[in-house]
Formats: structure tokens, C-alpha cells, sequence
């Protein structure tokens, strides 16, 4: 979408839509999909397993040059062979009970990942529910880290116009959307 030049003022929504949809990430059109990798970022199972399967080997030899990525930061890749142009790598916390700094790091994850889109005029972005799979964090207090966390940070970044967050399953689905709810007022 272009933003065709105009010399006179406009009001103009500075607010990204969020959106939760039940599905597979890899399938997503969307200029950026994240993916709740591992500290080494060379591949793994879950989300990380489907985005490397998808994509093809080339993602693997971008991955191998960047030397990992600590947590809580991100890192961005071409999508090869994904319909997403772009794949950003993401390290969310290991669950450790709560007084890891998880619900900072979480936070991080999807903060770090919003911000390098915005840098690399990406507008469109879908993010798994980063940590709830096998790294164990509860999935209730991950979507309201997700989307609050999101909605504060796009707040401030005009170029991201649409966020969805993926659940791969009905439960993350309904847990997703009522935290969407919840932070939306
Ligand atoms: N599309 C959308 N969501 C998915 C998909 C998919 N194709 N596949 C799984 N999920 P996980 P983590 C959901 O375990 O907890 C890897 O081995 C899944 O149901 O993928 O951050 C990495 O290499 C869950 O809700 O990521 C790391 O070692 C969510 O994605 C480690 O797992 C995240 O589950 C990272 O663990």
C-alpha cells in the first residue's frame, strides 16, 4: 500500500489492527511471520520445525551466518520459500516458575520484533504464542504479555498496520481472543 503525498492534513489511525486467528503460521501472506526460536536460531521443533520444513534449506544457511540470538532479542531472515516475505527469529524464555524475569523477556521478544519490522518497512506481521509450547510458559499469562505488549508498542510505530496472532490450536484460540478483548479497551 502506498501513501500517496498530500499537502493538506489528515487525520489519520495511528493504530495498528490486532487480530487472533486459529491456523497454520507457515501458510500466512503477510510481509513477516515470527518464529519462537531457540537460542542457536539453526532449527528445532514446534513452530520452529513447520517455519524451517516450509521455507526450505536456504533459511537454514541465512540462519548459520547471524551466530545466534540471545533472549528476548530478534533477528531477521528472508522467507525463501514461505509466502511471508520476511521471517523474523525471535528467542522467547524458557518457563523457570515466574521470578526468571520471564514476563520481561517475554515482553522483549515481542517489543525487539516490532521494532526490527518497523525498521525494515514491514506492515503486516503474524506472531505464534512465542514460549507456550515447549518452552512452558502458561498460555494465559503469555497472551496478555502478547497483546499488551503489542498494542503499547505499535502505539508508537505507525508502519505496523496489522498484527494477527496465530493459534495453532481451539485453545490457544479462545485464550487469544479473550485477551485480545481483555486490552482492547
Ligand atoms: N503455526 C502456528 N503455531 C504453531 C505451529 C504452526 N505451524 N506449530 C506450533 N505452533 P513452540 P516455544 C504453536 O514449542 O514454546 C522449538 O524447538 C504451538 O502450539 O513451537 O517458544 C524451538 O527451536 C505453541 O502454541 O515454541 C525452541 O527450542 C506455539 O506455537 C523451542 O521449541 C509455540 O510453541 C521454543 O519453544
Amino acid at each position: 500500500m502506498s501513501e500517496g503525498a498530500s499537502t493538506v492534513p489528515r487525520v489519520q489511525s495511528i493504530m495498528a489492527e490486532l487480530s487472533v486467528i486459529q491456523g497454520d503460521i507457515t501458510k500466512l501472506n503477510v510481509d513477516a511471520i515470527v518464529n519462537a526460536a531457540n537460542s542457536t536460531l539453526l532449527g528445532g521443533g514446534g513452530v520452529d520445525g513447520a517455519i524451517h520444513a516450509a521455507a526450505g534449506p536456504d533459511l537454514l544457511a541465512e540462519c548459520r551466518k547471524l551466530d545466534g540470538c540471545p533472549t528476548g532479542e530478534a533477528r531477521l531472515t528472508r522467507g525463501y520459500r514461505l509466502p511471508a516475505k520476511h521471517v523474523i527469529h525471535t528467542v522467547g524464555p524458557i518457563w523457570r516458575g515466574g521470578d526468571a524475569k520471564e514476563a520481561q523477556l517475554l515482553a522483549n521478544c515481542y517489543r525487539n520484533t516490532l521494532e526490527l519490522a518497523a525498521q525494515n518497512d514491514i506492515h503486516s506481521i503474524a506472531f505464534p504464542a512465542i514460549s507456550t509450547g515447549v518452552y512452558g510458559y502458561p498460555p494465559e499469562a503469555a497472551a496478555e504479555i502478547a497483546l499488551r505488549t503489542t498494542r503499547e508498542t505499535t502505539a508508537g510505530l505507525p508502519k505496523i498496520q496489522s498484527v494477527v496472532f496465530v493459534a495453532f490450536q481451539a485453545q490457544a484460540y479462545t485464550i487469544l481472543e479473550a485477551a485480545l478483548d481483555r486490552t482492547g479497551g
